[in-house]
Order: C-alpha cells, then structure tokens, then sequence
C-alpha cells in the first residue's frame, strides 16, 4: 500500500499531522492522488477535448490512432484550446474576486455596509484619480462611489483599454500595442476566450494563444489590480508586522477559528468581531483563555499582511491541521477550498461554515454573507465557535510556531528606501543583488510539500537573489524560517549586506494571490528608474509548485508583462511540440520573455541564475558566470 510518510511533506507538522490523519482513517490529498495513478495520458498531454457532445475525443501522441476530433481539430488546436480555457478560468477567479471588492466598496459609498469603511482615504484618492474621478474638495464617500462605478466599466466593454494599463512602463505599453493584446475590457477578454474555444470558431492555435495573453493581461492589469487596490482602500494598506506560521500557530487553551479561501471581505469582519469584549468574555465563561484566529491559504495572507495574524499552512495543510482537533470553526470564502475538507472535519469536532453565494460544500453549513449583513453575521458565527469549544477531544498541536515578518506592500518597500526605488536599483548596478525572482503559486501532491517551494528560494538568496512571494509559496518561505531578519545568514554576501542594513529578510512577503500585482508595480517602477522595459531587468517569476488554473493565468500576464517564468510541473500541453516551442521560445520575439519548465528546483536555480547574470549583462552590468 502508499506509504508516503517519508516523501509527503519537508515539513515537521505537515508529516506529523498526516501521520495522525492515517491514524484517525482520515483520506487526504495524497491518498487520493495515489488513487488516480496512472492518470490519464491524454489529458497530462492536453490532448483530450470535451468541448462538443459530438466528442470527447482524443488524439494519439503515437501517431497511430485519430489524429483528429470527430470535428476535425488536430492537436494543435486541441492542445492550445484547452490551455486557454485554463488561462480564461483563472482570470474570471481573480476578476471575479475583484468584483465583489468593488460592490463592497459601492455599498461602502450608499452606506449600505455597515462595519466596513474606508481605511486608507490617501489610497482612495490616489486611485480614483487614476481613473479619472474628481477627488478635490469632495468627501471619501461620494468619491468611493464614483471610483466603483468607474471599476465596474472596467469589466465592460465600452473602453479601448482597461484603466490600470496605464500604470504599465511606456515601453510595455507599446508592446501590447504592437502584439495586439492590450486588454479591452476583464470580462470582455474573458468572454472572447471562451467564445473562440468554442467548436467552430477560432481554430488557430497562434491567434487563440495570443488572445490568451490579452485574457492573461486582463487579470494582471484588470481584476487583480483592482482586488488588490480596493482591498488596500478597504482594509489597509500592509505594513511590516511581526507574525507566527505553522499548526503551532493553534492555540490549546483557546478558540480557535480559522479561515479559508481569497477574499478578505469576510475574514476582515470575523477579525473584528474577535476582539470584542462581549465575545472574549463569552469564550471565557465556556474555559477558554481566549480567542485565536488563524488563516490558511490566501484569506490568511491578506490577514497576515494587513494585521500580522498567524498563519496555520497552505494548500496540502487545510486538511491536516483540522487533524490537531483544535480548530473549532472552519470559515471559507471561495477558491482552492478542497471539498474533501467538510468530510475530513466530520472525524473532529470542527463546524464548516462556507460564506459565499457562489461557493458551497458538502458537509458544511452555509450562513451568506453580505455586505449589509457581514458585521452581524461574523458575531453569530464567532458565537457558534466558541459554543463549540467544550466539544472538543483529543487535540494534538505537534509544533511551535515560526516567527515571521510578513506585510511588504510596494507602499512600504518604496518608503523604506526614501520613497524612491533608486537605492535598490544602486544596490543592483553595484551586483551587491544580482536581481530579484518572484516565487507564487501553489503546492500540488506531485510534488512533496513545499520541497520545490523552499530549495528553490534557498538557492536564490544564497546567490544574492532578493525573493518576494505570494500565495502558498509565502507560508512555506515563512515556514522554513527564511523571513525573520536573522534570516540573512541564509542569504549571500551582498543580499545579506543590504538586508541587514534595512533591518530586512532575505524573502518579502507580499501577500496573496491576487497581490502578484504588486510583483508587477515593483518591477514597473524599477524599469521606469532605469528607463528600460520590464523585459530589460534581472528578474524573473517563478510557480514551483503550482496547480491552478489561476497560477497559469498568473504565470501567462507575467510573461506577457516581460517577466521570463518558470514552472515547476509542465503544464498539459506536450501534446503539441508547436505550442509548447511558442510558450518557452516563440513569445520572447513577441513580448521578450518565455515560460520554462524544470521540476527539478536545483536546476531551476540555476536556469534562473543564468537568466538575471544575461540580462544583467544586456544592461552593462556586471555578470558572473553561472554552472
Ligand atoms: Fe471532439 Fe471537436 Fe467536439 Fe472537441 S470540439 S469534443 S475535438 S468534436
Ligand atoms: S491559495 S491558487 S493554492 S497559491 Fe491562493 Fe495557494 Fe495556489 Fe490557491
């Protein structure tokens, strides 16, 4: 039978919990992955498509069965078509979340939300004047209204292009021009992706991939950007905050509530309702000390970046740490939420509260949040957790926590350094930092937890790589002790000059998934220092682990941006050599940067090495030579 104990997981509370969840009979992520082998060979190669009832149909790689779809499309068109579809659902997650920030934020305006209001009005100023809206002598709220309804046309299609593509260096703006793939409108690109993936329309593998760049952009400059500035106005901007990862950020003697998902919308609230008197006094009366909330995956970014609380794990962690039996109430919002884990919490004591109108599972209660409604709401839940805290049995906390510093918003860099990039760009002419590798993304069961994550950006910054990340990549930075400051021992000589002269790790958290954002305006203000494009600069992105389809989005308006990425699994496209040689060689004669694909992170360390020391050298700057 599968014995994975010793390959599932780099991490102490990661083996430790899976080792309890076999104990308790629980299932988790890796069982089932074991479950499916072999996988479909077909699909691992994008050549399947199920796009018409005429089908499902497949091609052979072998060259000895069809060639062709019962339609005619051959692998090419496949291949390319079902990769879109994956870029065109990533970005309707994303923009979707936006979204909902937006109408957050115009029910803010009609003071139709109680509980939430404008937390950063500078913020609110600065961006509604990007789009347009009169800001002098007018108060927050009627320009908050006025900036909703302009991110609304946004999604629409009544523009020639989407506001924020503006913030982009000139010389990546004319780019896109060229290429053709500026985006119109987030739902517009959206929409057209799926329109042309349907039977019969665009059967061009070239012309549906380039649309796929544009659908990309409009997640990267569109729908992100705006969940990421609006939760900025709404909830804050992130500083630096001390705070704690791991199961050990689990407290025995207190209610422990975590939440799960993206959007902060709902987190923030239950936030809040935490720290009331009423409640801790409640918690009190059952025995606990106190309450504690904790996040995973992305919900818990925002909440670490913005208010230092700790973080419980990421992706292949959301089921294991119900296994400590000390998690009282679960409460998710939407996106990379397994629906394995209401089961998984029918073995403990846990309650499962799905919040969203467009996310439900099973085994978990549904209490819909809104924005009229959240403050209430977050009290009642809070009140049903901490009823549930006497029904506790066996728990099991294996860990301490590790202390992290997370919270770097591009606001909070630039001012660190005099509010101009110039003493980065000093640090990096004078090679004390060879360059910088963005490191997002997810965990995926083919490959042991965080193991790609952690050994990739310990190469990084032994060579005197400067690492930002997001998403899941962050916890297990944070996890493997590499963002407190004494973290610059890891580093290199000349990152561990800078850093320690900021008082600064070696690896910046900047937040969730949607934050990549702020990857994408750090790299626009460094180009605009040195007056080059984004695709000049020593830097590039990286998704060791990843799995979703919003990490593909994600990966794609980062190479569309100029920002060379690369990828841990191989995305299912080998079923066409053709897109395949496009993605990884083809794009840097159209945008200036590829895709590559090296599971292996010691080698990718040094793929990426050797491409930061090759632009350096494009720049005039020095370079090392790399083996
Ligand atoms: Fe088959 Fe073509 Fe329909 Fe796809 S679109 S399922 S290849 S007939
Ligand atoms: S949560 S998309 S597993 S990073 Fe953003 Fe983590 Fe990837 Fe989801």
């Amino acid at each position: 039978m599968f014995d994975p104990r010793e390959t599932i997981s780099i991490t102490d509370d990661g083996r430790r919990l899976f080792e309890k969840a076999h104990k308790d009979n629980v299932e988790t992520v890796w069982d089932r992955h074991e479950a499916q082998q072999p996988q479909c060979g077909f699909c691992d190669m994008g050549l399947s498509c199920r796009v018409c009832n005429m089908g499902p149909c497949r091609v052979d790689p072998f060259g000895e069965g069809p060639q062709a779809g019962v339609c005619g499309a051959d692998a090419d068109i496949i291949v390319a078509r079902n990769l879109c579809r994956m870029i065109a659902a990533g970005a309707a997650s994303h923009s979707d979340h936006g979204r909902d920030l937006v109408e957050v934020l115009e029910s803010v305006a009609s003071g139709k939300a109680p509980g939430y209001k404008i937390r950063d009005e500078a913020k609110l100023r600065r961006v509604a004047a990007e789009y347009g809206v009169a800001v002098e002598d007018r108060d927050a709220l009627v320009i908050a209204g006025d900036l909703a309804q302009a991110m609304m046309e946004d999604y629409g299609m009544r523009q020639k292009k989407i506001t924020l593509v503006s913030r982009a260096p000139a010389k990546r703006q004319a780019v896109w021009e060229k290429a053709g793939i500026t985006p119109r409108g987030i739902d517009r690109e959206t929409s057209e992706m799926m329109h042309r993936t349907h039977m019969g329309v665009d059967n061009n593998w070239v012309t549906l991939l380039v649309q796929a760049l544009r659908n990309a952009l409009s997640d990267g400059w569109g729908g992100s950007m705006i969940a990421t500035e609006v939760s900025d106005i709404l909830f804050g901007v992130p500083s630096p905050k001390p705070t704690m990862v791991n199961a050990g950020v689990l407290k025995k003697d207190q209610v422990n509530i975590v939440v799960h998902g993206h959007n902060p919308v709902v987190s923030e609230m239950v936030s809040k309702a935490c720290i009331s008197k009423e409640m801790l006094d409640l918690a009190k009366a059952k025995g606990a000390t106190g309450i504690n909330l904790a996040g995973v995956c992305c919900t818990g970014n925002e909440l670490l970046m913005r208010r230092g609380i700790g973080m419980a794990g990421n992706h292949l962690m959301t089921e294991l740490i119900l296994g400590t039996g000390a998690v009282d109430m679960m409460i998710v919002d939407y996106q990379c939420i397994m629906p394995s884990i209401g089961k998984v919490a029918e073995c403990y004591h846990t309650k499962m509260i799905s919040t969203s109108d467009k996310a439900q599972f099973p085994g978990m209660e549904h209490h819909e949040f809104h924005p009229d409604n959240a403050e209430e709401k977050a009290f009642d839940l809070l009140k049903m957790a901490i009823e549930n805290f006497p029904n506790r049995k066996e728990v099991y906390i294996p860990v301490e926590p590790q202390e992290a510093v997370g919270g770097f918003s591009i606001e909070t860099i630039v001012g660190a350094l005099g509010g101009t990039p110039d003493p980065l760009i000093d640090v990096i002419k004078a090679g004390k930092i060879r360059g910088a590798v963005g490191i997002v993304g997810c965990n995926n069961p083919k490959i042991k937890h965080d193991y790609a994550n952690v050994t990739l950006t310990r190469r990084l910054i032994e060579n005197d790589i400067l690492v930002v990340d997001t998403g899941c990549v962050a916890i297990a930075n944070a996890k493997a002790g590499f963002k407190v400051p004494a973290a610059i021992e890891m580093a290199g000589p000349g990152l561990k000059e800078v850093c320690g002269s900021l008082g600064i790790p070696p690896v910046l958290h900047l937040g969730s998934c949607v934050d990549n954002v702020r990857i994408l305006m750090l790299v626009t203000a460094l180009a605009n220092a040195l007056g080059v494009d984004i695709s000049d600069l020593p830097v590039a992105g990286s998704a060791p682990e990843w799995y979703s389809e919003k990490a593909v989005t994600i990966g794609v308006y980062c190479v569309a941006s100029g920002v060379t990425t690369h990828l841990g699994p191989m995305p299912p496209i080998t079923g066409s050599m053709n897109v395949v040689k496009l993605l990884t060689e083809g794009l840097e004669d159209v945008v200036g940067a590829t895709f590559a694909v090296e599971p292996d992170p010691e080698k990718a360390a040094v793929f990426l090495r050797k491409h930061i020391e090759k632009k350096r050298k494009a720049l005039g700057l020095d370079a090392r030579s790399v083996s």
